[in-house]
């Protein structure tokens, strides 16, 4: 599927009759439809989400679906394919979700361990006897409840779920899930949410049922972004459009390279740094840090910590590089661009990477030496994609180099003796939909 170098991470079936059959097999019956909302890399835009910055994330064809039926049963009844569910029937009661109070509003305690997103926080309170995926299902059915008046969310729901979406991967294997678990209900029910108000209620699961303090990246990136194009969104103002990205046609490819280290964002990491961030915006007495320029660094660099400092200054530079990178984009076709304009993006994706390495202090050796490799061996630029701490890398290549690009970090992770990385081409892909 034009990839040189994919290797074990395949998108999966991209239609729905396996799912349908596994939905007969375990359900009895046939579900009423079948949806799917893709996982996504970001090309560029770090942590720039919470601070109501700029990002530019794209789907990806590695999709998450789900086969759903409505049911009189009370009952939301969860069965998954692979390891994404791992076996059995989960059975939650949908009248006690629906009721339930965001750990937020349970107190104090389960609040602030939710803001800074400490490791137990939400799960103990709503979903903690559910498995990792089944609570992002939940999380939906519990955000769309609060949203719609839980009767109008229907009284039960049997689902299937499947997922080619790497998981704890850094490509957005919940949001794929919450997202197509959201476009799902949304139609059954008849809910009329549109696609920008899923964003949030999906993102509010993930924040207030999981317990994950994340921003709109990646539930953005999922219902919003369009075939062929990245997706460029303002976090403040929510506005968004596709920007082309004709990546196949100029000869190129990004390449994503798992690391196999994997990541959490209910755990500390990630919350530590929106921490900083939102303690500089108010150290720096502005709404957030989208509002500070980069003539402005040098003053607060006399301000803050040497630690909120550098955090701060990953943001600010990081929003002036989407906009560079958004703008060399809309300058010129890419099918058309020269070397300049390619080294041009790559450098800004490789002094992204630099910036969280050394600023933001959100990467780990096994990302470093993914893109350091892809960029000696020949690639315009690499970044880590995602909230970091481990997951996955991106680089920009030349397709005719991407599988000795491939080859060559494997290479590297093999001398230095870390697990065997997943390399494989992405390319930007729809958002959500439905199947059937
Ligand atoms: C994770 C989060 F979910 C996003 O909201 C975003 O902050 C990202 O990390 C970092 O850009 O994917």
């Amino acid at each position: 599927e034009g990839s040189h170098a994919r290797t074990s991470h395949s998108s999966g079936p991209s239609d729905a009759a396996d799912l349908i059959d596994h939905f007969r097999a375990v359900f009895g019956d046939d579900p009423d439809g079948v949806w799917a909302a893709p996982g996504r890399v970001n090309l560029i835009g770090e942590h720039t989400d919470y601070n109501e910055g700029f990002v530019l994330p794209f789907a990806i064809e590695h999709t998450a679906r789900v086969a759903l039926r409505r049911t009189e049963t009370g009952e939301l009844r969860i069965a998954g394919r692979q390891e994404v569910a791992g076996a059995g029937l989960v059975r939650v009661d949908l009248a006690a979700l629906r009721g339930g109070p965001s750990p937020r509003e349970l107190g104090s305690d389960a609040a602030g361990a939710a803001a800074t997103g400490a490791e137990d926080a939400a799960p103990e309170v709503l979903g903690g006897d559910l498995p990792g995926w089944a609570r992002y299902v939940a999380g939906v059915l519990w955000s769309l409840g609060r949203e719609a008046g839980a009767a109008d969310v229907g009284p039960g729901y049997d689902v299937v779920l499947d997922s080619s979406v790497p998981i704890g991967a850094g490509l957005s294997s919940s949001a794929a899930i919450e997202c197509a678990v959201g476009v799902a209900v949304n139609d059954l029910a008849g809910l009329g949410h549109g696609l920008d108000e899923l964003v949030l209620i999906a993102q509010r699961a993930e924040n207030d049922f999981v317990g994950a303090p994340t921003g709109i990246l990646d539930q953005s990136a999922s219902l919003l972004s369009q075939d062929g194009h990245a997706l460029f969104l303002d976090c403040r103002t929510r506005e968004s459009r596709g920007v082309p990205l004709a990546l196949a046609e100029a000869g190129l490819e990004i390449l994503a390279i798992d690391t196999r280290v994997s990541h959490a964002h209910e755990s500390g990491g990630y919350g530590q740094l929106r921490d900083a961030c939102e303690l500089g915006a108010r150290e720096l007495g502005v709404q957030a840090l989208r509002d500070v320029e980069e003539s402005e660094l040098p003053a607060a660099r006399d301000q803050l910590s040497p630690e909120v400092y550098a955090r701060v200054k990953h943001i600010v530079t990081e929003n002036q590089r989407v906009l560079d990178a958004v703008r060399l984009l809309d300058s010129v076709d890419f099918r058309a661009a020269g070397e300049t304009e390619r080294r041009e993006l790559g450098r800004l994706l490789t002094d992204s990477h630099a910036s969280m390495r050394d600023d933001f202090g959100n990467s780990c050796p096994e990302l470093d030496l993914a893109v350091d490799t892809a960029v000696a061996a020949g690639a315009y630029g690499a970044r880590m994609t995602g909230g970091g701490f481990g997951g996955t890398a991106i680089a920009l290549v030349r397709a005719a180099d991407a599988e000795r690009i491939g080859e060559a970090v494997r290479e590297a992770f093999g001398r230095t003796g870390y697990a065997a990385p997943e390399v494989f081409g992405v390319r930007p892909a729809a958002g959500a939909r439905r199947l059937v």
